[in-house]
């Protein structure tokens, strides 16, 4: 069974991706810890990306997933990701989610792409929670039974 890594600011919409992908109800909570969505999906807490001296807990979390999962929202105005960040997740298959498009013109969305492919992901999807517009596609393409 394939392992996937959630990573992203606070309130990018890690836990929500999380649960619709697995057809689960969506439920707003604070996540505290690294988490387990479903039996496959590692969510973990905004503040590991948001403190630098927090990243190594994200690189050994990162060591049980296959396939490590960027998610930046389509309406930030901040640089989540730094270029070449994905380099510390050697080894490992890196995707990029624009989340939040419901909310975003075509040029933010088109920012939060360039930001994600700067940090090295391979493929990038958009996705909306509220519509689930891309949903499927990202669980067809990361291999999610
Ligand atoms: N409009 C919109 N809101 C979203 C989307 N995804 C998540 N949210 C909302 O954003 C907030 C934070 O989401 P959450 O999944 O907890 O973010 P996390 O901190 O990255 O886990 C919640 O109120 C969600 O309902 C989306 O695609 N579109
Ligand atoms: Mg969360």
């Amino acid at each position: 069974m394939k392992k996937f890594m959630m990573i992203g600011k606070v309130g990018h919409g890690k836990t929500t991706l999380s649960q619709q992908l697995h057809g689960m109800d969506i439920e707003y909570k604070k996540t505290q810890a690294v988490e387990l969505v479903g039996d496959d999906t590692i969510d973990t807490p905004g503040e590991y990306l948001e403190r630098k001296e927090r990243y190594s807990a994200l690189i050994v979390t990162a060591t049980d997933a296959d396939v490590v999962i960027l998610l930046c929202a389509a309406n930030d105005t901040m640089c989540t990701f730094s270029p070449g960040m994905g380099s510390m997740f050697a080894g490992k298959e890196l995707v990029g989610v624009v989340t939040k498009i419901d909310l975003a013109d075509e040029k933010q969305i088109k920012r939060a792409k360039f930001m994600l492919e700067f940090a090295g992901c391979q493929k990038i999807f958009e996705v909306s929670c509220p519509t689930g517009e891309g949903v499927d596609r990202l669980k067809e393409y990361i291999g999610m039974d």
